[in-house]
């Protein structure tokens, strides 16, 4: 590879919650680096993949869905996911489009209008949807935003990805890649960790018990064995939480364990030893420490 052909350049994926943006990054990746679940909010932080293409490394950003923020938590994830896109070379604005043009879909398209940046529409979740429903949903978020291109894929099944990936690494700017091309992200292990806690919580509580969860990781430490022990805080915020995570003579935080280890034991390869902690801190979601030990600023500063 000669220096010239070298491209490299970030693209931000965007949109409401549960549009599909983290199983796209996954999807791309080739790797499982961004939590995914069916319930909305999921993603709290901004989740690098760094791809290769060809002569292009594209630098690509997991964001948390745009929705109406209340708790301090909720506007940091927002004003995460715009300074992600405000960071970037390009946005992607990922649409689900058996939801269409919701009025969250909207709002964000209204604002990424305004920030006249590059920006090309993905419609996801073309195996849910028929084709003609598609067209109008089209014609009406183009009519909103200058959108250079328009994709139509399955973040699912992998359909029309290549293609996306294709036209990204073409189009990202020509330089110097800026991280390593063995990297798969800049995520650290602790933060991942924590991570595949968080996904079972999601995956396996309801109603408000997610949503009135976080999770830090406490230790890290590498065995002479090669393995590695991971002991790990779930804090919730009110004492009914900590019942329902720990559930029946310990089963429900047995089984978020067991999942979390074989996901963790996949992405870190090699064997986890994990331990959960479950502590109730009310309040966390207004608590700057807790946003900053996710990685996210303080939106009220
Ligand atoms: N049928 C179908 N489902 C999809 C597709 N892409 C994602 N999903 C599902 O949609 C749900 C949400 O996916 P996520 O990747 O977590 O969505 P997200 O946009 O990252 O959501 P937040 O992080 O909450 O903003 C999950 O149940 C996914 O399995 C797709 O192409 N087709
Ligand atoms: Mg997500």
């Amino acid at each position: 590879m000669t220096q010239t052909d070298s491209r490299c350049g970030f693209v931000a994926i965007l949109g409401a919650p549960n549009a599909g943006k983290s199983t796209l990054l996954n999807r791309m990746a080739g790797a499982k680096l961004s939590i995914v679940s069916p319930k909305a909010q999921t993603t709290r932080f901004r989740v690098l993949a760094i791809l290769l293409r060809g002569p292009a490394q594209i630098l690509l950003v997991d964001t948390p869905g745009i929705f109406k923020p209340r708790r301090k938590l909720d506007r940091a994830m927002v004003a995460a996911a715009w300074t992600g896109a405000e960071d970037a070379d390009l946005s992607l604005l990922l649409v689900d489009s058996k939801a269409g043009l919701t009025d969250e879909v909207r709002a964000i398209a209204q604002r990424l209008a305004e920030t006249r940046r590059r920006a090309w529409l993905v419609l996801n979740k073309v195996d849910i949807c028929t084709r003609p429903a598609l067209l109008p949903l089209t014609a009406q978020l183009t009519e909103m935003v200058n959108f250079e291109h328009t994709y139509m894929i399955s973040a699912a099944n992998g359909d029309g990805v290549n293609d996306l990936l294709d036209a990204l690494a073409a189009t990202v700017p020509a330089g110097p890649h800026l991280y390593p091309d063995d990297d798969l992200t800049d995520l650290p292990d602790r933060l991942l960790a924590a991570e595949m806690v968080r996904e079972q919580v999601f995956m396996q509580t309801h109603e408000e018990v997610p949503y009135g969860t976080t999770v830090e990781t406490e230790s890290f430490t590498e065995r002479p064995d090669g393995s590695v022990r991971i002991d790990v805080t779930i804090y919730v915020a009110r004492a009914g939480q900590k019942a329902i995570l720990i559930g029946d003579g310990g089963a429900r935080i047995k089984s978020i364990g067991a999942k979390a280890r074989h996901a963790l034991g996949q992405v870190l390869d090699r064997t986890v030893h994990l331990f959960l902690n479950v502590k109730e801190r009310s309040g966390w979601d207004e608590e700057r420490a807790r946003l900053r030990a996710i990685g996210l600023d303080d939106p009220d500063r």
